[in-house]
């Protein structure tokens, strides 16, 4: 088969992402406690293996090691999270804490002497606890405390920072919060969550106004989990099952924090069924319209296949939007079966073109694609390398697509791998290591994984042949 050179546009972001909860460790710094300490502590039979996020990659301590191997392993960016709990260890609130703020200067100079640009993003799901406690996301306070948080790294850190986020997957706390019970405080409330919804878009647009006062050259956007949706046929009832399934799960939030707007066919339709917030005004709507999105992070794992519902939904029961559609599982597809996901390399191509199309072709990047496997010990060579060839096609395979749609038009600047050093994840703690680099939790020794090192020869060489 004749290979063909792909060759990216001249300074693409090569990287990867990662979160503070998930990676940092405690450290001597102080920080509050969040709600997944808070979780832990309450239900530790949730996280697999019993294993909390107090067992990490230690990264407050090894931080200087950790960037000399971004720098082997490729990278001219990373996405870090600056957590709120640290920066404001009395909970969440109040002064800012000076030993916080030394340590994201220190790791950030870092990473600028290594030539890394640093994309920083201002929530990964880490709610300080007490914040929580008086309503979390449902609560204007905890909109302002988020805003000083917000303002307070613009000052501090804005003279490093390459670009910065609001919210990494917005959606994700809401649907875990509120309709499916992955995230505490695990409530099936639809109503509650549209209100924490509306609150999260508000508390975003907030923290763009105060960005905008410093003036800085830097762009500030969010990140989101966007998957390209599609119906089990042309059957006009599958159609409109997946038209309903992407107002609720993709354009809630791509639209209000894009353009400014809510999709009208979604308001109406929480409308009908009695689902609107309580609480917004004509001032929180003005707010949300004129401070949106100027770079946009998108996060691709997976396409979205629905059909209409077929089985009879429980009226008395509570309002979710699968009582629209159901989800469909397309047979004969490639899956990642440790995490049940689709593997669809085209979505990638696919939601590139929907920004281009239907959002202005903002400024936008891959800010996470990536493969979790289980029990990667498997594929270690005798030299103690692990071979991960699977995670290599992966990433080939996505960039194919991502390049296509560079070359049919789409404003795309970088890819971020979803991640750098194997990190705990959430409820599944350690299941699955996405790394490009391997993590011995015992000795907390790194080692680079064969897609390291290809991710290295990807970078220098700014492409690679396919
Ligand atoms: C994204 C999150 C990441 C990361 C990743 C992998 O949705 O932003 O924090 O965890 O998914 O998913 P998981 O860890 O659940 O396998």
């Amino acid at each position: 088969m004749i290979k063909q050179q792909l060759t990216f546009p001249k300074d693409f972001w090569w990287g990867s992402a990662w979160s503070a909860e998930q990676a940092e460790g405690f450290g001597e710094t102080g920080k509050a406690e969040t709600v997944w300490e808070r979780w832990y502590k309450e239900q530790p039979y949730r996280f697999y293996q019993g294993v909390s996020s107090a067992i990490t990659t230690d990264h407050i301590h090894r931080y200087k090691e950790d960037v000399q191997l971004m720098k082997q392993t490729g990278h001219n960016s990373f996405r870090v999270s600056i957590s709120w709990a640290r920066m404001f260890p009395n909970d969440g609130i109040g002064e800012a804490n000076p030993k916080a703020i030394a340590f994201y200067r220190d790791l950030f100079q870092e990473m600028n002497a290594n030539g890394i640009k640093i994309f920083a993003n201002l929530y990964h799901f880490d709610m300080p606890a007490a914040l929580q406690d008086i309503g979390g996301w449902e609560s204007r306070v905890v909109v302002d405390a988020y805003v000083h948080f917000a303002d307070t790294c613009f000052r501090e850190f804005g003279d490093l920072v390459f670009h910065w986020f609001t919210f990494n997957e917005p959606l994700g706390p809401i649907l875990g919060s509120y309709l499916e019970d992955f995230h505490y405080p695990n409530l099936i409330d639809f109503k509650r969550g549209a209100q924490a919804a509306f609150f999260t878009v508000l508390a975003h647009a907030k923290a763009i106004a105060a960005f905008k006062q410093y003036g800085y050259a830097s762009k500030i956007g969010t990140i989101l989990n966007l998957s390209p949706t599609f119906p089990r046929s042309q059957h006009p009832a599958d159609v409109e099952a997946a038209e309903i399934a992407d107002l609720f799960y993709t354009r809630s939030f791509l639209d209000p924090m894009v353009k400014g707007t809510f999709p009208e066919k979604l308001v109406a339709l929480l409308k009908e069924y009695d689902q609107m917030p309580e609480d917004y005004t004509l001032e929180d709507l003005s707010e949300i319209k004129n401070n949106t999105c100027q770079i946009l992070g998108l996060n691709y794992y997976e396409p979205r296949r629905v059909k209409a519902r077929l089985t009879a939904i429980n009226p008395s029961g509570p309002f979710l939007p699968d009582w629209f559609f159901e989800h469909h599982t397309m047979p004969g597809r490639r899956m990642n079966e440790y995490r049940g996901w689709e593997i669809y390399e085209k979505g990638i191509h696919d939601l590139c073109m929907d920004i281009k199309e239907n959002y202005g072709n903002i400024e936008a990047f891959i800010s996470e694609n990536g493969m979790g496997v289980a029990d990667e010990e498997r594929f270690m060579d005798e030299a103690g390398q692990v071979n991960d060839t699977y995670r290599i096609e992966y990433i080939q395979d996505h960039l194919a697509y991502l390049w296509k749609a560079i070359k049919d038009g789409c404003n795309i600047k970088g890819y971020h791998l979803w991640t750098f050093i194997d990190c705990w994840s959430w409820i599944n703690a350690y299941k699955n290591r996405y790394g490009l680099v391997a993590l011995d939790l015992e000795t907390q020794e790194r080692r680079i994984k064969k897609s390291g090192e290809f991710y290295k020869q990807l970078s220098d060489n700014n492409g690679f042949s396919y």
